[in-house]
C-alpha cells in the first residue's frame, strides 16, 4: 500500500484509510461495481495514483507505466469510487498520445486574417502582453478579461484570479462553471448561506429513496450511478425517482419516471411542497428550530408560505402545464418525506435553466421541510459537472462576481478582507463586478472588450446562441491555451499557446463533494508545451506584476491559497500537498494537518465548524438558520408556439466529453458514440414526415443547423434531443441563450424550435 512512510503523515491518517478498507471489506462493499483486481498487475511495472482528467465524479485511478508510457489506467480501489471507473477514465492511457497536439505556439504575423504561423514563446507572449497592455493604456483595466474553466487545476485558477482581480484590477474573470455550476452555488448560497453540498457520495450507501431530477448520471456520472443501483440492490426497498423529459438509461433504471414538459420543473418542486404541507408530512421540530422563511426581501410565517403554495400550486392545478399526473405528484412528495432517508440528486437539467437558481435552492427547501437533511443518506447533493468546477472555480471565487471562499466582489468588506490576505493596497480591487459569461463574450463584440486569454475551454463550440459569439470573438484579440490548435476556439485565436495536458502537470483538483485530490506529473510534455500555470505566471513578470504573483509552483500556490481558507469557513489549512500524495483526498472543512475531513457539513461532531451542543448548525447566516423562499414559477421564454411548436433540449452521452476535442481522437470512444444526431420521437417524426436518418433543419429565433435524424421513442413527444460534442452538429448555433437573473447561467434545456426537411 502506498503513502505508509510517507512524510508528513500522521497515523490516524493511514489508521483510518486502512480501516475504511478494512470495514469495507467485511461489509462485502469493496466490490461495489465492476471492481477490476485488487491489486493492480498486468502491462505495467509501476502504478502511481491519480485522478481522472474527465468529470466531476473525480475518480480515483491508478496510472500504470512501463518504459517511461502510460499503458494502462484503472479504477483505484482505494479511492471514494472503490475501483469503478467508466469508458472515458479507462481510456485515460490513450489521451497523451492522440495526434494533433499542439506542440508550439503560434500568432497570426500579419493580424486578423491572416495565417497562424509558428512563433517563439518569447515572440508569443510578447504580444500577449503588448496587446493586453495596448488594451488597458487606451480603455482601461476592463477591456481586458480571463475566461477560464473548470478543468484547470485550483492553482491555475486561483493565479489566474488574483493576478487578474488584485494585478490588473479587473473583474473580469469567468468561465464554463458559469454555464455549469453558477445556479447551484447561487441556490446554495440563498438557502444555506455558503456554498458547496453539505452532504457526500457515501450518502448514496444509505438513502431509501434516491430523488434524481434533470441529471443522468448513467451516462454523465457512472460511477454514481452504479453506486445507487448497488444500494438498490442491496436493499430492494430503495425507491429512485427520476425527473427527466426524456426516458434516459437513467430512467430504465429507476422504480418511478416522471416525464416533465422541458421549463416547467418549478411547478413540479412547488407542488411536492403544496402536499407535504397540506398532508401533514412537515417535520416541525426541525423547521421551527432551523429555518427561516422569507418572500425574498420580507420574513413570512409558515402559514403565509403554505397559503403562497396552496394558491397555485395544487397537484391538479399544475398538471396540465407541467405535463405529470396530479397523482404521480402526490406519490413521489409522500415517498420523498416519509423515506428514511432522501437524497436528492441534480445537475444540469435544473441549473441551466432561467429559474435555476430558484430550482436548486427549492430542492433544498424541500429537505429542510421535511428534515430530510444531516443523517446519513438524508442530503440535497448537487452533483458537480467538471474536475474543478467547484475546488478551481467556485471556492476560489474565479467568476465575474466573486471573490475567494464565498465573498463577493460587490461587498466592500469582502473586497478589503482579500486586499489584506493578498498583500494589495486598499481599494486594489475594482468595486465593479466583472461580466458573466455570456455578456463577456457580447462586450467582445461591442469593443468594451479589446483582450481576452481563454484557458482550457472552447466557448465557440460551448456557448449558446454560438453563431453571434463567435462573430463577437473575432473582434477582439484572443489568446487562447489549448492542448489542440484545431478547436473550434483555436481557429478563432490571434495567439495559440501550446497547453501541458492532465499528467504532464501536477496540481489539486475539487471534486463534487468538497474532496481535494492531487494529481501527480508523469509525463514530460511534448514539443514545446507548458503548463497553464507557467504561461499565467510568465504574463505576470510580463505585466510587471511578478511580485503579486510570487507563487510559481503549484505546491507554493497550494500553500498561500490554502492559507488563505483559513480566513473562512472553507477552511481547508490542513490539507497539505504530502497529506494529498498519501490519502485518497481529504474533503473540507479540513482545518489542521490531524483533522480527518468532514463527510457531513452543518452537523457537529463531523464538521469542525458546528458549536458542540448545536446539532445542526447553518453557520452560513448569522442566526444560524437556513432560509426557505418562496419561488414563484415563471415561464421559460422558450416554451412552444404556433411559430415554433417544438422544444429542442441538450446534453452528454458517456462516451464523449464536451466539445468532443479529446474523445473524438480517442478511436474506442468516438466508435462508441458514432456522429450526434438530432433526436425524435416517433410521433413527432410521422407528423413531419420525418424518415430515420433524414437530413434535418431546425430552427430557433437564433439561428438555424442542419443534421440527421435519429428517431426514437426516450424522446418526450414535442422534445427533441441533441448533444454537443460534434463539429458536424454545431447545435449551440440554435440554442437559445437566456440567462438566469440571479445566476447568469443560460438555459440550454430549453429552446423553442421548428423542423423542416433539408436537402440531402
Ligand atoms: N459522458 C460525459 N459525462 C459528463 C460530461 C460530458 O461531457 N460527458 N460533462 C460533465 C459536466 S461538465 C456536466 S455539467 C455534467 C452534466 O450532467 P447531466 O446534467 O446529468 O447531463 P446532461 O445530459 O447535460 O443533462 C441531464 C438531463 O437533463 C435533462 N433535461 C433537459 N431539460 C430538462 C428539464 O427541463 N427538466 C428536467 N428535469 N430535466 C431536463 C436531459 O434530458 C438530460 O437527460 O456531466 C459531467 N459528466
Ligand atoms: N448545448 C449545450 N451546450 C453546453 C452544455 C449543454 O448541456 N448543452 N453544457 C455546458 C457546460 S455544463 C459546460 S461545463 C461547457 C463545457 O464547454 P467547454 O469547456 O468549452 O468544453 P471542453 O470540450 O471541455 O473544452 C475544454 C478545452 O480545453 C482543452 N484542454 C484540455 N486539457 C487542457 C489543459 O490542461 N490546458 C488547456 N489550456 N487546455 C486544455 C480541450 O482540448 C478543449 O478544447 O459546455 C456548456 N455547453
Ligand atoms: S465517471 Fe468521470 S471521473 Fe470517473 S472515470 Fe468516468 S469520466 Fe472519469
Ligand atoms: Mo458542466
Amino acid at each position: 500500500m502506498q503513502g505508509s512512510d510517507e512524510p508528513g503523515i500522521d497515523r490516524r491518517d493511514l489508521l483510518r484509510m486502512l480501516a475504511g478498507v478494512a470495514a469495507a471489506n467485511a461489509l462485502g462493499v469493496a466490490t461495489w461495481g465492476a471492481l477490476e483486481a485488487l491489486l493492480p498487475k498486468g502491462n505495467a511495472d509501476s502504478w502511481t495514483k491519480a485522478v481522472c482528467r474527465f468529470c466531476g465524479t473525480g475518480c480515483g485511478v491508478q496510472v500504470g507505466m512501463r518504459d517511461g508510457k502510460v499503458t494502462d489506467v484503472r479504477g483505484d480501489e482505494l479511492a471514494h469510487n472503490a475501483g469503478v471507473i467508466c469508458v472515458k477514465g479507462s481510456m485515460l492511457r490513450a489521451l497523451p498520445y492522440v495526434k494533433g497536439r499542439l506542440t508550439t505556439p503560434m500568432i497570426r504575423r500579419g493580424g486578423k486574417g491572416s495565417p497562424l504561423t509558428a512563433a517563439t514563446w518569447d515572440e508569443a507572449m510578447g504580444l500577449v502582453a503588448s496587446q493586453f497592455q495596448a488594451a488597458i493604456a487606451a480603455s482601461g483595466p476592463d477591456s481586458v478579461a480571463f475566461y477560464g474553466s473548470g478543468q484547470l487545476f485550483t492553482e491555475e485558477s486561483y493565479t489566474a484570479n488574483k493576478l487578474f482581480k488584485a494585478g490588473i484590477r479587473t473583474n473580469n474573470v469567468d468561465g464554463n462553471p458559469r454555464l455549469c455550476m453558477a445556479s447551484a452555488a447561487t441556490g446554495y448560497t440563498q438557502t444555506f448561506g455558503k456554498d458547496e453540498p453539505p452532504g457526500s457520495y457515501e450518502d448514496i450507501d444509505h438513502a431509501d429513496c434516491l430523488f434524481v431530477i434533470g441529471a443522468n448520471p448513467f451516462h454523465c456520472h457512472p460511477p454514481l450511478h452504479e453506486r445507487m443501483m448497488r444500494r438498490k440492490r442491496l436493499h430492494p426497498e430503495t425507491t429512485i425517482i427520476c425527473v427527466d423529459p426524456r426516458r434516459t438509461d437513467t430512467a430504465d433504471h429507476a422504480d418511478i419516471h416522471l416525464a416533465p414538459i422541458p421549463g416547467t420543473d418549478l411547478l413540479l418542486l412547488n407542488s411536492m411542497a403544496q402536499v407535504i404541507c397540506a398532508d401533514g408530512l412537515v417535520d416541525v421540530p426541525f423547521v421551527e428550530r432551523h429555518v427561516r422563511f422569507t418572500d425574498g426581501s420580507a420574513p413570512l410565517d409558515f402559514a403565509a408560505f403554505k397559503a403562497f403554495l396552496d394558491a397555485s400550486y395544487v397537484p391538479e392545478q399544475v398538471s396540465q402545464e407541467l405535463g405529470v399526473p396530479a397523482l404521480d405528484i402526490r406519490r413521489v412528495a409522500h415517498r420523498f418525506a416519509t423515506a428514511k432517508a432522501t437524497m436528492s440528486l441534480w445537475t444540469m437539467g435544473l441549473n441551466q435553466r432561467t429559474q435555476g437558481t430558484a430550482l436548486n435552492a427549492m430542492v433544498s427547501s424541500l429537505h429542510l421541510l421535511t428534515g430530510q437533511f444531516g443523517r446519513p443518506g438524508a442530503t440535497p447533493f448537487s452533483v458537480t459537472g467538471q474536475p474543478n468546477a467547484c475546488g478551481g472555480v467556485r471556492d476560489t471565487g474565479a467568476l465575474s462576481h466573486a471573490l475567494p471562499n464565498g465573498r463577493v466582489v460587490a461587498n466592500p468588506k469582502h473586497r478589503q478582507e482579500m486586499e489584506e490576505l493578498w498583500g494589495v493596497p486598499p481599494g486594489t480591487i475594482s468595486p465593479k463586478p466583472g461580466l458573466p459569461a455570456v455578456d463577456l463574450f457580447q462586450a467582445m463584440g461591442d469593443g468594451k472588450v479589446r483582450a481576452a486569454l481563454i484557458m482550457c475551454t472552447n466557448p465557440a463550440q460551448s456557448l449558446p446562441n454560438s453563431a453571434v459569439q463567435c462573430a463577437n470573438m473575432g473582434k477582439a484579440f484572443l489568446a487562447v491555451a489549448e492542448i489542440f490548435g484545431d478547436s473550434e476556439t483555436a481557429q478563432l485565436a490571434d495567439v495559440l499557446l501550446p497547453a501541458a495536458l492532465w499528467i504532464e502537470k501536477e496540481g489539486v483538483t475539487g471534486q463534487g463533494e468538497r474532496r481535494y485530490q492531487y494529481t501527480p506529473r508523469l509525463l514530460r510534455p511534448p514539443g514545446e508545451c507548458r503548463s497553464d500555470l507557467a504561461i499565467l505566471v510568465e504574463l505576470a513578470d510580463r505585466l510587471g506584476l511578478g511580485k503579486l504573483i510570487s507563487a510559481r509552483t503549484p505546491e507554493a500556490v497550494w500553500d498561500e491559497w490554502r492559507q488563505i481558507s483559513a480566513h473562512s469557513k472553507y477552511n481547508f489549512a490542513g490539507i497539505t500537498y504530502p497529506r494529498l500524495k498519501a490519502l485518497r483526498g481529504l474533503q473540507w472543512p479540513c482545518p489542521t494537518p490531524d483533522h480527518p475531513g468532514t463527510p457531513r457539513r452543518f452537523v457537529e461532531g463531523s464538521d469542525p465548524l458546528v458549536a458542540p451542543g448545536t446539532g445542526i448548525e447553518f453557520y452560513g447566516f448569522p442566526d444560524g438558520k437556513a432560509v426557505i423562499a418562496t419561488r414563484p414559477y415563471v415561464r421559460s421564454p422558450e416554451l412552444p408556439s404556433a411559430e415554433f411548436p417544438l422544444q429542442l433540449t441538450t446534453g452528454r452521452v458517456v462516451e464523449q466529453w464536451h466539445t468532443g476535442t479529446m474523445t473524438m481522437r480517442i478511436p474506442e470512444l468516438r466508435d462508441g458514440a458514432g456522429p450526434a444526431h438530432i433526436e425524435i420521437s416517433p410521433s413527432d417524426a410521422d407528423r413531419a414526415h420525418v424518415a430515420e436518418g433524414a437530413r434535418l433543419r431546425v430552427i430557433s429565433r437564433f439561428g438555424s443547423i442542419e443534421g440527421l435524424a435519429h428517431i426514437t421513442d426516450r424522446c418526450r413527444p414535442g422534445t427533441l434531443f441533441a448533444s454537443f460534442y460534434d463539429v458536424k452538429l454545431l447545435i449551440n448555433r440554435v440554442v437559445a441563450d437566456h440567462v438566469d437573473p440571479v445566476s447568469k447561467e443560460p438555459e440550454y434545456k430549453v429552446t423553442a424550435v421548428r423542423l423542416e426537411l433539408a436537402q440531402a
